[in-house]
């Protein structure tokens, strides 16, 4: 399996920082994409926050497929973790996410109360890149004081944003862990944006991408490619995208290149179908394990 070289240097700055701001916060709140939840699990954080309260909020479930996004709330459950759907863009209720962070806080709030002491709740809003932690920063504060943008790494700084009295959020940069030899997990990450594409084979990204959408939504792709059929193999795929828009650079040559550029941001845009790339396993159920102890 292929090593992916995709620690950009600045992530061990930024891991440096978020366990040095730790001893600031009181809840951890982990935004993920719901199209690839268990992708977007960094490994790091399990080690990092295992003394924290948390929260997981699971991101663009407009994008999402919705039973799978249930399937995934009723695995969290299951587990006695705290997850809420959620969508950062658009109308969702914002006092919504207020509760569940401050739900996730109580105990703390109630053991400083009981010392006569009304504390605010302070929590560090974390994730990988592109997941959109500054746009739910911005959305819950009702400001759009944090940069937000449709490409990994966008936030390079921690930042404070103050919602209520009671409760503060620190926006963070995103952040990936060191070693990734996954290479389908790598893919769910590039499909999102949250790592950068030219990392991988752009080509072969689109392509795969293509194979993966034929599995989970066939009819879908095929209104919007129409000269795509199910049988085609991945690399077919691209061709029956080029020849669906008419891409070609001369007689006989298609320009998958631009095919490839053309179904990621088709894809990321929304514009193909709602899609949920993994599904809940014994595995994720591993990985999402932790402890909520300390105050
Ligand atoms: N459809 C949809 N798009 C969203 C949602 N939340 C964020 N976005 C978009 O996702 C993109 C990334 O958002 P950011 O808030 O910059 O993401 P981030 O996690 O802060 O990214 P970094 O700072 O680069 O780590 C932007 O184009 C947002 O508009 C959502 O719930 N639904
Ligand atoms: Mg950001």
């Amino acid at each position: 399996m292929q090593n992916i070289n995709w620690y950009p240097g600045h992530m061990a700055k930024t891991r440096r920082q978020l366990e040095e701001d730790l001893k600031l916060i009181d809840v951890v709140v982990e935004i993920v994409d719901a199209r690839a939840p268990s992708a977007c699990r960094n490994p790091d954080f399990e080690q990092l926050f295992k003394n924290k309260r948390r929260v997981i909020f699971l991101n663009k479930s407009d994008l999402a497929s919705p039973p799978c996004t249930h399937e995934w709330m009723r695995f969290y459950a299951k587990q006695g973790i705290s997850a809420v759907e959620y969508v950062s863009i658009g109308g969702q209720s914002k006092k919504l996410a207020i509760t569940e962070i401050e739900r996730a806080g109580e105990d703390i709030l109630e053991k400083y109360k009981s010392r006569g002491i009304s504390k605010t709740l302070r929590a560090m809003v974390v994730g990988i890149p592109n997941v959109g932690k500054s746009t739910f920063t911005n959305r819950i504060a009702g400001t759009s004081k944090a940069q937000v943008g449709d490409r990994p790494g966008v936030t390079r700084s921690k930042q404070w944003v103050k919602i209520s009295p009671y409760l503060e959020l620190m926006d963070t940069p995103g952040m990936l862990w060191a070693r990734m030899d996954d290479l389908r997990s790598a893919h769910h990450l590039a499909y999102i944006g949250s790592i950068r594409d030219d990392i991988l084979d752009v080509e072969e990204l689109a392509a795969d991408l293509l194979a993966e959408l034929m599995a989970l939504c066939p009819d879908a792709l095929i209104r919007r490619y129409s000269k795509l059929s199910q049988e085609m193999s991945p690399a077919e795929l691209l061709y029956g995208v080029c020849a669906s828009r008419g891409f070609v650079l001369s007689k006989g040559v298609y320009d998958t290149e631009r095919a490839a550029r053309i179904v990621l941001d088709e894809f990321r845009a929304g514009k193909i179908a709602r899609v949920t790339f993994e599904q809940p396993t014994d595995e994720n159920e591993m990985a999402v394990q932790y402890e909520g102890k300390d105050i």
